[in-house]
């Protein structure tokens, strides 16, 4: 088990302690709400696999069964989550695969600029390549030492601590590598394109020129 890659220490926050502190307009939550769009996928090991394509620098597409993607290394982070719909649920500590393995594994084309992160049921996020790499982006299989629950998300979903949590998918299944922007399930039905909780950017309205791909 690798070491915990650091607290959510927010704006002005000290390195390495807990700050405890909400973005604007977020309220704390106690538990653990289940919070998604559509049902639940029922998880079939014979036909799950996580999937690299798009613009990889080889040209071609990566595969991993269940079974290959699970025995990647395995490290924590404890980070907060935070719903656009303005709950927060702080220093949860997740467990799984780093973005950056997958991206060491199936390294990008020079060009790529973004991610398409893609979830069972065609849901997606997009990301920046800068979000993506992030140290504490993570395909998290387990949350608190356990492996996550069906509605939390089993067998994987993506953690973006630094984003509201709809740039985490849930189910996630693979990322395509991008050469130019694009929107994905939400960024398409009202949400910013970037999502920066600290920042407080919820709406596609509050974008500022830069901040999404040409309409
Ligand atoms: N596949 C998928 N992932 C998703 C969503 C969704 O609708 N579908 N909703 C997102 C949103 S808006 C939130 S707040 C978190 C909620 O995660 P939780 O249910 O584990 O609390 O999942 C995110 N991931
Ligand atoms: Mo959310």
């Amino acid at each position: 088990m690798g070491q915990p890659v650091g607290h959510e220490t927010g704006e002005g926050g000290t390195q390495g302690a807990p700050a405890f502190e909400l973005p604007p307009g977020q309220r704390l939550q106690r538990g653990w709400p289940v919070t998604h769009y559509g049902p639940v996928p029922r998880f079939r090991p014979e036909r799950w696999d996580f999937r690299v394509f798009g613009a990889t620098a080889d040209g071609g597409k990566h595969r991993w069964t269940h079974e290959e993607f699970t025995a990647l290394p395995y490290t924590t982070v404890v980070a907060d989550l935070h719903c656009v719909t303005k709950f927060s649920m702080l220093g949860s500590e997740w467990g799984g695969v780093p973005a950056r393995t997958v991206l060491d594994l199936a390294p990008p084309a020079p060009g790529v600029t973004h991610v398409m992160v893609w979830a069972e049921y065609g849901y997606s996020a997009n990301l920046r390549l800068s979000d993506f790499t992030d140290e504490r982006t993570l395909f998290a299989t387990h949350k608190e030492g356990e492996l996550l629950t069906a509605e939390h998300g089993f067998p994987l979903r993506l953690v973006v601590p630094h984003l509201y949590a709809w740039k985490g998918p849930k189910w996630v299944r693979g990322v395509e590598y991008m050469v130019a922007d694009r929107r994905g399930f939400w960024e398409e039905r009202g949400y910013h394109n970037i999502g920066d909780p600290w920042k407080e950017q919820r709406y596609t309205y509050q974008e500022e020129p830069g901040d999404g791909p040409e309409p």
